[in-house]
């Protein structure tokens, strides 16, 4: 499979100089990893590259942003947005006039770029770099370009357990594991450093656990009250759905996280059921087939009723 768009992408790269690189909004291991990725293809080839965002709040991944420049001082000549479906999620808005690349691989992208690089086959937009840079025949990539690739494809992929897992993912993780050895390590710098008061939300998330839709549906909720208990930012619950997903029976499951007069949904499927559909007749919803995310307008217990309502006809 070769990467539609490829070709006409590097000869923008070839030609231009300066690219200024942003992600979606509350970025996570994949945005990270691209942003990390794109920095070190592009400097391969000799360019320069600075990224919008904010690295105090990489936590985890903060191994990825530490060859990365925050220097956002233009002129640029090319603004590059990673992992992000629509032009209104790109993390500080894109840089108005400069030439607009989009590089994505969610199914609902609405090619809002000059230049439109998505693949929605592809399990994270790390994978999709690291397919770039191998049509490119990139030259002297470091370690940590290997290192970035393989933490977006890691925690797109739930540790290489989701569908969009392929063989190809597979391959290329095997590829770059020839560079890396053990993985052991970053797995554990990723998903065992979590403080207690993460753990703990997770705890309230699963001891909340309800089924519905004759148990097909798994939900659970967050209030506010344990956000400001607890310390926690929104940022703190990021992976704190997954452990809803081990109940048996169940094709769906949703952590409701309430906000002043609104409720945040993290919704995934199983992988038979689509949920993209659902969180795209909410507001601000998109994402993937098996995992999306919508805001509720309502309290935690209208969330409840209407999610219950729309899968009670569809399940
Ligand atoms: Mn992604």
């Amino acid at each position: 499979m070769t990467i539609r768009g490829s070709k006409e992408l590097l000869n923008v790269v070839l030609e231009k100089k300066r690219f200024l690189l942003s992600a979606h909004e509350r970025p996570d291991g994949d945005a990270w990893s691209s942003l990390a990725a794109m920095t070190l293809l592009l400097k391969s080839f000799g360019k320069e590259a600075a990224v919008i965002g904010n690295a105090a709040r990489a936590r985890e991944y903060s191994f990825l942003t530490e060859q990365l420049s925050f220097d956002t001082m233009g002129p640029w000549d090319a603004f590059i947005a990673l992992d992000c479906g629509s032009k209104s999620r790109i993390a500080g808005g894109a840089a108005p006039g400069a030439y607009l690349i989009n590089i994505d691989h969610h199914a609902d992208n609405d090619r809002y770029g000059d230049l439109n690089i998505v693949e929605p086959r592809l399990s994270s937009t790390a994978e999709l770099i690291w397919r770039l840079s191998g049509e490119w025949k990139a030259e002297n990539l470091p370690r940590d370009f290997y290192l970035a690739v393989y933490t977006g494809i890691m925690t797109d992929t739930g540790n290489f357990s989701y569908s969009n897992t392929s063989s190809e993912t597979l391959k290329a993780a095997s590829d770059i594991l020839t560079v890396l050895g053990d993985p052991a390590e970053l797995h554990t710098r990723i998903y065992h450093t979590l403080s207690p008061e993460r753990v703990l939300i997770r705890g309230r998330v699963m001891s909340r656990l309800r089924l519905h839709c004759r148990g097909r549906i798994v939900l659970s909720h967050v209030t506010r009250e344990d956000m400001e208990e607890l310390g926690l930012t929104p940022d703190d619950l990021e992976g704190a759905v997954d452990g809803l997903r081990s109940v048996g029976g169940s094709e769906i499951y949703i952590l409701m996280k309430e906000k002043e007069g609104a409720v945040r949904l993290s919704i995934r499927s199983k992988g038979k059921i689509s949920v993209n559909g659902f969180a795209a007749s909410l507001d601000e919803g998109g994402g993937h087939d098996f995992a999306a995310g919508a805001t509720f307008r309502g309290t935690l217990e209208e969330a409840e009723k209407a999610i219950v309502a729309y899968w009670e006809e569809r399940l």
